[in-house]
């Protein structure tokens, strides 16, 4: 789903470079070959380096791939893309399991963090999403983009006290600076 997953990945990219650190991304979205595309875009804005094959290719080969580039490179950081659109549940969420477990047998001692990306324009609908990923993989914070707009993303408090997954980012806008890191305080005080 257009949650803001590729554009997140775009600015939490440019925040590490920042910090002064290197990172790749690896466009494991490989179902549709504008996704490739779109990552591309946000690498360069960026500057981080892209790893990508061609479209239809096992996402978890890729992510593969990335990790050798990584331990070539020595690289800090490595960010996947991961798809959403997939018509079939079951499909994306093996998909997943198997490119998780590609990084944890080629990475075992690496810091990992599985992002969650949530639009807080989807309201309720955001409850189920969180409950299926957490199913399938531990997810360890969540995003919440698009709180520039009407939304308020109160729901996402639910979601915090039901699951105990911490908001870790906000995305306030489409450009490569509109993300913030996550102040519980401001957002009720904003949400009240
Ligand atoms: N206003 C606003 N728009 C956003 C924000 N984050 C993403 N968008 C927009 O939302 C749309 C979808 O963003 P993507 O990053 O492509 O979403 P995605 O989850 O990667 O989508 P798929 O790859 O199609 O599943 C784009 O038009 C973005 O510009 C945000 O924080 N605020
Ligand atoms: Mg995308």
């Amino acid at each position: 789903m257009e949650f803001g997953k590729t554009t997140s990945i775009g600015k939490i990219a440019n925040r590490i470079k920042n910090e002064g650190k290197s990172v790749i991304i690896v466009a494991a979205d490989t179902f549709r070959a504008a996704a490739v595309e779109q990552v591309e875009i946000w690498a360069k804005r960026s500057g981080s380096k892209i790893v990508k094959r061609e479209e239809g290719i096992d996402p978890a080969s890729v992510v593969f791939d990335a990790i050798q580039e990584l331990k070539k490179d020595n690289a800090d950081v490595l960010i996947c893309d991961t798809a959403g659109r997939l018509h079939n549940k079951k499909y994306l969420m093996d998909e997943l399991i198997k490119i998780k477990k590609v990084i944890d047998k080629e990475l075992p001692e690496a810091n990992k963090e599985i992002l969650l990306v949530l639009d807080a324009t989807t309201g309720q609908n955001a409850i189920s999403q969180v409950k299926a990923f957490k199913e399938t993989v531990d997810i360890t914070g969540l995003v919440l983009t698009k709180l520039d707009g009407t939304a308020k993303g109160g729901v996402v408090i639910g979601i915090v006290n039901e699951n105990k997954i911490p908001v870790k980012f906000i995305g306030v806008g489409e450009q490569i600076d509109d993300m913030e890191i996550f102040n519980s305080k401001d957002f009720v005080e904003a949400i009240i």
